[in-house]
Protein backbone atom coordinates (compact mmCIF):
# COMPACT_ATOMS: atom_id res chain seq x y z
CA UNK A 1 0.00 0.00 0.00
CA UNK A 2 1.17 3.54 -0.72
CA UNK A 3 -0.48 6.89 0.01
CA UNK A 4 -0.11 10.10 -2.27
CA UNK A 5 -1.07 13.34 -0.50
CA UNK A 6 -2.29 16.04 -2.90
CA UNK A 7 -2.02 19.16 -0.98
CA UNK A 8 0.50 21.87 -0.18
CA UNK A 9 4.63 21.40 0.20
CA UNK A 10 4.41 22.32 3.86
CA UNK A 11 1.32 19.56 4.58
CA UNK A 12 3.85 16.64 2.56
CA UNK A 13 6.70 17.88 4.78
CA UNK A 14 4.95 16.80 7.90
CA UNK A 15 3.20 13.80 6.67
CA UNK A 16 6.39 12.36 4.80
CA UNK A 17 7.84 12.59 8.27
CA UNK A 18 5.04 10.92 10.38
CA UNK A 19 4.42 8.10 7.17
CA UNK A 20 8.30 7.84 7.12
CA UNK A 21 8.72 6.89 10.93
CA UNK A 22 6.02 5.03 10.72
CA UNK A 23 7.63 2.72 7.77
CA UNK A 24 4.50 3.34 5.37
CA UNK A 25 5.29 4.18 1.53
CA UNK A 26 4.39 7.74 1.25
CA UNK A 27 4.47 10.27 -2.02
CA UNK A 28 3.74 14.04 -0.87
CA UNK A 29 2.67 14.78 -4.11
CA UNK A 30 1.41 13.42 -7.86
CA UNK A 31 4.94 14.69 -9.23
CA UNK A 32 6.73 12.62 -6.59
CA UNK A 33 5.00 9.44 -8.67
CA UNK A 34 7.11 7.68 -10.73
CA UNK A 35 4.92 4.71 -11.15
CA UNK A 36 1.27 5.48 -10.51
CA UNK A 37 0.36 1.34 -9.96
CA UNK A 38 2.08 1.49 -6.45
CA UNK A 39 -0.59 4.36 -5.44
CA UNK A 40 -3.36 2.87 -3.21
CA UNK A 41 -4.51 5.64 -1.31
CA UNK A 42 -4.75 9.63 -2.22
CA UNK A 43 -5.58 12.03 0.59
CA UNK A 44 -6.83 15.59 -0.63
CA UNK A 45 -9.36 18.06 -0.44
CA UNK A 46 -9.80 18.11 -4.00
CA UNK A 47 -9.52 15.14 -6.28
CA UNK A 48 -5.99 14.90 -8.53
CA UNK A 49 -7.36 16.14 -12.26
CA UNK A 50 -6.58 12.55 -14.07
CA UNK A 51 -7.86 9.47 -11.00
CA UNK A 52 -7.53 7.14 -14.25
CA UNK A 53 -3.82 7.46 -13.55
CA UNK A 54 -4.20 5.29 -10.66
CA UNK A 55 -5.40 1.67 -11.36
CA UNK A 56 -4.83 0.41 -8.33
CA UNK A 57 -6.73 2.85 -6.12
CA UNK A 58 -8.35 1.72 -3.26
CA UNK A 59 -9.48 4.85 -0.96
CA UNK A 60 -9.83 8.30 -1.15
CA UNK A 61 -9.33 10.08 2.17
CA UNK A 62 -10.87 13.24 2.09
CA UNK A 63 -9.03 15.51 4.86
CA UNK A 64 -11.82 17.34 5.51
CA UNK A 65 -14.52 16.05 8.16
CA UNK A 66 -17.23 16.69 5.17
CA UNK A 67 -16.63 15.18 2.00
CA UNK A 68 -20.01 15.69 0.03
CA UNK A 69 -17.60 17.40 -2.79
CA UNK A 70 -15.86 13.88 -3.65
CA UNK A 71 -18.32 11.70 -3.76
CA UNK A 72 -18.71 11.08 -7.42
CA UNK A 73 -15.64 8.28 -7.07
CA UNK A 74 -14.32 5.36 -9.99
CA UNK A 75 -16.45 1.95 -8.93
CA UNK A 76 -14.72 -0.02 -6.56
CA UNK A 77 -13.27 3.16 -4.81
CA UNK A 78 -14.16 3.87 -1.19
CA UNK A 79 -14.26 7.50 1.05
CA UNK A 80 -13.23 8.37 3.70
CA UNK A 81 -13.42 11.51 5.68
CA UNK A 82 -11.19 12.67 8.22
CA UNK A 83 -12.56 12.27 11.90
CA UNK A 84 -10.46 14.04 14.27
CA UNK A 85 -11.43 14.93 17.84
CA UNK A 86 -9.75 18.63 16.69
CA UNK A 87 -11.77 19.06 13.54
CA UNK A 88 -14.88 18.35 15.84
CA UNK A 89 -13.80 20.60 18.78
CA UNK A 90 -12.93 23.67 16.34
CA UNK A 91 -16.39 23.42 14.92
CA UNK A 92 -17.56 23.23 18.47
CA UNK A 93 -16.00 26.72 19.74
CA UNK A 94 -17.35 28.28 16.30
CA UNK A 95 -20.39 27.25 16.99
CA UNK A 96 -20.48 28.33 20.80
CA UNK A 97 -19.18 31.98 19.59
CA UNK A 98 -21.39 32.65 17.30
CA UNK A 99 -24.69 31.57 19.51
CA UNK A 100 -23.40 33.70 22.27
CA UNK A 101 -23.09 36.38 19.36
CA UNK A 102 -26.29 36.01 18.60
CA UNK A 103 -28.03 35.81 21.68
CA UNK A 104 -26.03 38.76 23.20
CA UNK A 105 -27.25 40.98 19.97
CA UNK A 106 -23.54 41.59 18.78
CA UNK A 107 -25.36 41.78 14.85
CA UNK A 108 -26.75 44.95 16.53
CA UNK A 109 -24.32 46.69 18.61
CA UNK A 110 -21.57 45.84 15.88
CA UNK A 111 -23.74 48.21 13.80
CA UNK A 112 -24.26 50.73 16.52
CA UNK A 113 -20.16 50.47 16.78
CA UNK A 114 -19.94 51.92 12.90
CA UNK A 115 -22.24 54.94 14.20
CA UNK A 116 -20.57 55.65 17.43
CA UNK A 117 -24.27 54.93 19.46
CA UNK A 118 -24.09 53.81 23.18
CA UNK A 119 -27.62 51.63 23.49
CA UNK A 120 -27.95 48.77 25.19
CA UNK A 121 -31.12 45.98 24.13
CA UNK A 122 -32.82 43.85 26.90
CA UNK A 123 -30.46 41.06 27.94
CA UNK A 124 -31.75 37.88 28.15
CA UNK A 125 -30.99 34.30 30.14
CA UNK A 126 -29.19 31.63 28.00
CA UNK A 127 -32.58 29.42 29.59
CA UNK A 128 -34.61 31.38 27.82
CA UNK A 129 -33.58 30.66 24.58
CA UNK A 130 -34.22 27.22 22.61
CA UNK A 131 -31.30 26.40 20.85
CA UNK A 132 -31.62 23.78 18.42
CA UNK A 133 -29.37 21.23 16.49
CA UNK A 134 -30.15 20.06 13.35
CA UNK A 135 -27.26 17.37 12.72
CA UNK A 136 -26.34 15.61 16.15
CA UNK A 137 -23.28 13.74 14.21
CA UNK A 138 -19.86 13.86 15.82
CA UNK A 139 -19.81 17.62 15.74
CA UNK A 140 -23.32 18.06 16.70
CA UNK A 141 -23.30 16.46 19.76
CA UNK A 142 -20.34 18.34 21.14
CA UNK A 143 -21.98 21.33 20.32
CA UNK A 144 -24.73 20.32 22.44
CA UNK A 145 -23.17 19.63 25.63
CA UNK A 146 -20.86 22.94 25.52
CA UNK A 147 -24.50 24.97 24.67
CA UNK A 148 -26.24 22.92 27.49
CA UNK A 149 -23.51 23.65 30.02
CA UNK A 150 -23.89 27.38 29.29
CA UNK A 151 -27.64 26.90 30.26
CA UNK A 152 -29.19 26.86 26.76
CA UNK A 153 -32.47 24.70 26.71
CA UNK A 154 -30.78 22.45 23.62
CA UNK A 155 -32.60 19.74 21.57
CA UNK A 156 -31.15 17.80 18.79
CA UNK A 157 -32.48 17.14 15.18
CA UNK A 158 -31.38 13.53 13.13
CA UNK A 159 -32.34 11.36 10.11
CA UNK A 160 -32.77 8.41 12.28
CA UNK A 161 -33.89 10.61 15.47
CA UNK A 162 -31.36 8.10 17.89
CA UNK A 163 -31.53 8.94 21.33
CA UNK A 164 -28.55 11.21 22.93
CA UNK A 165 -28.56 11.23 26.77
CA UNK A 166 -29.45 14.46 28.02
CA UNK A 167 -31.56 15.58 25.12
CA UNK A 168 -34.40 15.74 23.56
CA UNK A 169 -34.29 14.04 19.90
CA UNK A 170 -36.29 14.58 16.94
CA UNK A 171 -36.28 12.32 13.98
CA UNK A 172 -36.63 13.49 10.50
CA UNK A 173 -40.69 12.84 11.12
CA UNK A 174 -40.69 15.21 13.76
CA UNK A 175 -39.28 18.35 11.58
CA UNK A 176 -41.99 20.53 12.46
CA UNK A 177 -42.09 19.96 16.48
CA UNK A 178 -38.55 20.56 16.23
CA UNK A 179 -38.67 23.73 14.23
CA UNK A 180 -41.17 24.89 16.29
CA UNK A 181 -39.66 24.39 19.62
CA UNK A 182 -36.57 26.52 18.11
CA UNK A 183 -35.42 30.05 18.83
CA UNK A 184 -31.59 29.23 17.32
CA UNK A 185 -31.25 27.32 14.94
CA UNK A 186 -28.09 25.66 14.36
CA UNK A 187 -27.12 24.02 11.05
CA UNK A 188 -24.42 21.23 11.27
CA UNK A 189 -25.38 18.92 8.55
CA UNK A 190 -23.50 17.06 5.93
CA UNK A 191 -24.42 17.96 2.53
CA UNK A 192 -26.86 15.16 0.97
CA UNK A 193 -29.29 15.22 -1.72
CA UNK A 194 -31.80 15.31 0.76
CA UNK A 195 -30.09 18.67 2.75
CA UNK A 196 -29.31 20.47 0.04
CA UNK A 197 -31.22 24.34 0.15
CA UNK A 198 -32.92 22.71 3.61
CA UNK A 199 -32.42 26.06 5.13
CA UNK A 200 -35.04 27.77 2.28
CA UNK A 201 -38.67 29.72 2.49
CA UNK A 202 -40.63 26.75 3.99
CA UNK A 203 -38.10 25.70 7.09
CA UNK A 204 -37.83 29.47 8.18
CA UNK A 205 -41.34 29.65 7.87
CA UNK A 206 -42.22 26.64 10.52
CA UNK A 207 -39.82 28.62 13.13
CA UNK A 208 -40.94 31.22 15.64
CA UNK A 209 -40.78 34.42 14.53
CA UNK A 210 -37.54 36.24 15.34
CA UNK A 211 -35.48 32.96 15.06
CA UNK A 212 -32.00 33.40 14.61
CA UNK A 213 -29.59 31.28 12.80
CA UNK A 214 -26.10 29.91 13.12
CA UNK A 215 -24.64 27.78 9.98
CA UNK A 216 -21.56 26.16 9.59
CA UNK A 217 -22.65 23.00 7.43
CA UNK A 218 -22.19 23.77 3.86
CA UNK A 219 -23.34 26.57 1.28
CA UNK A 220 -25.50 24.41 -0.58
CA UNK A 221 -27.35 24.24 2.14
CA UNK A 222 -28.41 27.87 1.75
CA UNK A 223 -31.48 29.33 -0.12
CA UNK A 224 -29.38 32.90 0.41
CA UNK A 225 -32.44 34.62 -1.12
CA UNK A 226 -34.28 32.94 1.36
CA UNK A 227 -32.05 33.87 4.04
CA UNK A 228 -32.87 38.03 3.05
CA UNK A 229 -36.50 37.16 2.93
CA UNK A 230 -36.64 35.69 6.43
CA UNK A 231 -34.25 38.31 7.83
CA UNK A 232 -36.93 41.03 5.98
CA UNK A 233 -40.15 39.63 6.90
CA UNK A 234 -39.16 39.13 10.78
CA UNK A 235 -38.63 35.23 10.70
CA UNK A 236 -35.25 35.31 11.12
CA UNK A 237 -34.26 38.90 13.34
CA UNK A 238 -30.38 37.62 12.59
CA UNK A 239 -28.01 34.86 10.88
CA UNK A 240 -24.48 33.88 12.12
CA UNK A 241 -22.38 32.02 9.14
CA UNK A 242 -19.70 29.97 8.46
CA UNK A 243 -20.08 29.12 4.57
CA UNK A 244 -21.92 30.90 2.12
CA UNK A 245 -23.39 29.82 -1.43
CA UNK A 246 -21.25 30.72 -3.40
CA UNK A 247 -17.70 30.22 -1.88
CA UNK A 248 -15.86 32.81 -2.03
CA UNK A 249 -19.44 35.07 -1.85
CA UNK A 250 -19.02 38.03 -4.00
CA UNK A 251 -17.70 41.50 -2.98
CA UNK A 252 -20.91 42.85 -4.11
CA UNK A 253 -23.52 40.37 -2.65
CA UNK A 254 -26.34 41.42 -0.04
CA UNK A 255 -24.59 39.58 2.87
CA UNK A 256 -21.73 42.12 3.39
CA UNK A 257 -23.85 44.62 3.75
CA UNK A 258 -26.43 43.08 5.71
CA UNK A 259 -25.90 43.81 9.36
CA UNK A 260 -28.12 41.29 10.88
CA UNK A 261 -25.65 38.93 9.19
CA UNK A 262 -21.83 37.99 10.82
CA UNK A 263 -20.33 35.65 8.31
CA UNK A 264 -16.91 34.19 8.11
CA UNK A 265 -14.78 32.69 5.10
CA UNK A 266 -15.30 28.80 5.87
CA UNK A 267 -12.63 28.84 9.00
CA UNK A 268 -14.52 27.52 12.00
CA UNK A 269 -12.27 24.23 11.63
CA UNK A 270 -8.66 23.68 9.81
CA UNK A 271 -7.35 20.07 9.49
CA UNK A 272 -4.09 19.88 11.62
CA UNK A 273 -1.64 18.40 9.26
CA UNK A 274 -0.59 15.95 11.56
CA UNK A 275 -3.40 14.84 13.38
CA UNK A 276 -4.38 14.54 9.72
CA UNK A 277 -1.17 12.28 8.60
CA UNK A 278 -2.16 10.16 12.35
CA UNK A 279 -5.69 9.59 10.84
CA UNK A 280 -4.18 8.48 7.89
CA UNK A 281 -2.39 6.49 8.89
CA UNK A 282 -5.00 4.71 10.85
CA UNK A 283 -6.92 4.08 7.61
CA UNK A 284 -4.33 2.76 5.95
CA UNK A 285 -3.35 0.31 9.08
CA UNK A 286 -6.94 -0.63 9.01
CA UNK A 287 -7.26 -1.54 5.65
CA UNK A 288 -4.21 -3.39 5.95
CA UNK A 289 -5.56 -5.96 8.39
CA UNK A 290 -8.92 -6.02 6.71
CA UNK A 291 -10.78 -3.89 9.52
CA UNK A 292 -13.24 -0.89 8.17
CA UNK A 293 -11.65 1.97 8.58
CA UNK A 294 -12.21 4.91 10.63
CA UNK A 295 -14.19 7.93 9.27
CA UNK A 296 -15.78 5.54 6.45
CA UNK A 297 -18.50 7.22 4.28
CA UNK A 298 -21.46 5.55 3.25
CA UNK A 299 -22.19 6.72 -0.31
CA UNK A 300 -25.72 5.58 -0.49
CA UNK A 301 -26.38 7.37 2.71
CA UNK A 302 -24.42 10.42 1.62
CA UNK A 303 -22.00 10.81 4.43
P1 LIG B 1 -21.66 13.30 11.16
O1 LIG B 1 -21.73 12.43 9.96
O2 LIG B 1 -20.98 12.81 12.40
O3 LIG B 1 -23.15 13.70 11.60
C1 LIG B 1 -24.14 14.07 10.67
C2 LIG B 1 -25.45 14.25 11.41
O4 LIG B 1 -26.42 14.77 10.48
C3 LIG B 1 -26.02 12.95 11.97
O5 LIG B 1 -26.65 13.21 13.21
C4 LIG B 1 -27.09 12.59 10.92
O6 LIG B 1 -28.17 11.80 11.40
C5 LIG B 1 -27.59 13.96 10.53
N1 LIG B 1 -28.25 13.94 9.21
C6 LIG B 1 -27.74 13.56 8.01
N2 LIG B 1 -28.67 13.70 7.05
C7 LIG B 1 -29.79 14.16 7.65
C8 LIG B 1 -31.09 14.50 7.20
N3 LIG B 1 -31.43 14.38 5.92
N4 LIG B 1 -31.99 14.94 8.09
C9 LIG B 1 -31.66 15.05 9.41
N5 LIG B 1 -30.45 14.75 9.91
C10 LIG B 1 -29.52 14.32 9.05
O7 LIG B 1 -21.02 14.68 10.69
P2 LIG B 1 -20.12 15.72 11.52
O8 LIG B 1 -20.86 16.08 12.76
O9 LIG B 1 -18.73 15.24 11.64
O10 LIG B 1 -20.08 16.95 10.48
C11 LIG B 1 -21.25 17.58 10.05
C12 LIG B 1 -20.94 18.55 8.94
O11 LIG B 1 -20.28 19.72 9.44
C13 LIG B 1 -19.98 18.06 7.85
O12 LIG B 1 -20.60 17.17 6.95
C14 LIG B 1 -19.60 19.36 7.18
O13 LIG B 1 -20.57 19.70 6.21
C15 LIG B 1 -19.67 20.37 8.32
N6 LIG B 1 -18.34 20.84 8.70
C16 LIG B 1 -18.05 22.17 8.53
C17 LIG B 1 -16.82 22.66 8.88
C18 LIG B 1 -16.52 24.12 8.74
O14 LIG B 1 -15.33 24.49 8.81
N7 LIG B 1 -17.52 24.96 8.55
C19 LIG B 1 -15.76 21.80 9.40
C20 LIG B 1 -16.18 20.42 9.57
C21 LIG B 1 -17.41 19.97 9.22
P3 LIG B 1 -27.94 10.34 12.04
O15 LIG B 1 -27.35 10.60 13.39
O16 LIG B 1 -29.29 9.76 12.10
O17 LIG B 1 -27.00 9.62 11.10
C1 LIG C 1 -14.36 20.25 6.77
C2 LIG C 1 -14.33 21.67 6.46
O1 LIG C 1 -15.27 19.58 6.31
O2 LIG C 1 -13.30 22.31 6.70
O3 LIG C 1 -13.47 19.78 7.51
O4 LIG C 1 -15.34 22.24 6.04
Amino acid sequence: MALMLHSTPERGEIWGRIFNDADEAFFPSEAAVTDPTKITHIACWNLPADLDRYPNLATIICVGAGADHLRALPDGVRLVRTDIPSIAEMVRDWVVMATLALHRDMPVYLDQATRGLWRGVPTRRTRSCRVGIMGMGRIGALAASSLAALGFDVAGFSRSGHPIEGFQIYGADDLDAFLARTDMLICLLPLTDSTRHILGDALFARLPPNAQLVHAGRGAHLDMDAVQRALNNGQLRAAMLDVADPEPLPADHWVWADPRVIITPHVAAHTDAEEGAQFALQVVRAERSGMTPPGLVDIAKGY
